[in-house]
């Protein structure tokens, strides 16, 4: 028998719950442990102190090291493991996956943040969930003293993140449209590029499993603008029992839903671009600070040095498409700002 990975995470953390769904999805065993548990402290520490956390066990069984960063560890995973693969055989249709992913990933995190550490509603909510989950058996006293302690340390990374006052219109507006996208979209199809899904949807799923399930602000949201979101939300978390055969279920190139995917790849040309675009401009220059024009409203945040290497994937990963694939991949995103990413 095969012996589990380990995955370390935790029910806040987006990129967690990305994580385990893909695995569950793709019915690789694994074992789920709680950060911040005594089972967490007796495993070795990974790479770099961020969750997930996947460890991968020796002939033994045995878990010797920890690896982070949820898009390196899908791609891992397509080589270690040949069933329910997230890549399409279509280069277009992968291209089309890694942007939406990587648009999850660093764009969608934004409203994220925002909506757990920035309206009170969620602050004093999340004071009393999140300390809950490494600790059940806290007391009162210890429940606020954890709390309040991790509460003033998200909300003094807001700023890192772009979630201030200036910006707070941008990423709240920005939420609400992803909503009246998706909500189309999952009207007529299963997931975002096929009747499988692959890495952008379960990048999207991440960030909505927190946006959608857990802050109250965003969840209200989601039932006025997307009520379908939040079903998906639900179904994508546990698809282990979705039906999947070979490398059927892609949609080709020409058969994409473009009524409700053009809307999305241009709120993608409209947001994600023009943040890391500047953002990539601000580290060349070696500057401290990313500003840029959203949808004619100014954005300012701290110049994040990750996402340089993000965009890095996306450029290598269009530079690495055949002639044909690249000019469906033009055709595609001519006119919804993407094309920008590669000018
Ligand atoms: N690029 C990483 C991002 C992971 C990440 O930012 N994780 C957050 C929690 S969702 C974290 O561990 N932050 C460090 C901390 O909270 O101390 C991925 O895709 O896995």
């Amino acid at each position: 028998m095969q012996q589990p990975l380990t995955l370390v995470g935790t029910y806040g953390s987006p990129y967690s719950l990305k994580m385990r769904a893909v695995l569950r999805y793709r019915q690789i065993p694994f074992k789920w442990v709680i950060q911040g548990t005594k089972e967490e402290r007796a495993l070795p520490r990974p790479n770099v102190a961020l969750i997930p956390a996947v460890g991968f066990p020796n002939d033994d069984g045995e878990i010797t090291e920890l690896i982070v960063d949820s898009t390196p560890l899908i791609a891992r995973l397509e080589t270690l493991y040949a069933p329910r693969s997230l890549v399409s055989s279509d280069p277009v249709i992968a291209f089309l996956q890694l942007l939406i992913e990587d648009y999850a990933d660093e764009w969608l995190t934004k409203p994220m943040y925002h909506y757990r550490w920035y309206p009170e509603e969620s602050v004093e909510r999340a004071k009393r969930m999140l300390p809950f989950w490494p600790g059940l058996h806290l007391n009162d006293a210890q429940l606020k003293r954890v709390g309040d302690d991790f509460a003033a340390r998200q909300i003094g990374r807001r700023a890192l993140v772009g979630s201030t006052e200036t910006n707070a219109p941008i990423l709240e507006s920005s939420y609400i449209r992803l909503l009246e996208i998706l909500d189309k979209h999952i009207e007529g199809n299963d997931f975002l590029l096929g009747t499988r899904p692959g890495s952008a949807d379960f990048g999207l799923f991440g960030q909505l499993s927190q946006l959608v399930c857990i802050e109250p602000p965003s969840t209200r949201l989601c039932f006025d603008h997307g009520p379908r979101v939040y079903s998906w939300v639900n179904r994508v978390d546990d698809l282990s029992w979705w039906p999947v055969e070979g490398d059927a279920g892609w949609y080709a190139a020409n058969e994409l839903p473009m009524d409700t995917l053009a809307p999305l790849l241009a709120e993608i040309g409209d947001t994600y671009v023009p943040f890391m675009l500047a953002n990539k401009r601000a580290l060349e220059a070696g500057s401290e600070e990313v500003v840029c024009e959203i949808r004619g409203a100014e954005y300012r945040q701290g110049a994040f040095k990750y996402q340089g290497t993000t965009i890095s994937w996306i450029r290598d990963s269009y530079a690495a498409l055949d002639n044909p694939s690249r000019k469906v991949v033009d055709g595609l995103l001519d006119g919804t700002g993407c094309e920008k990413l590669f000018n």
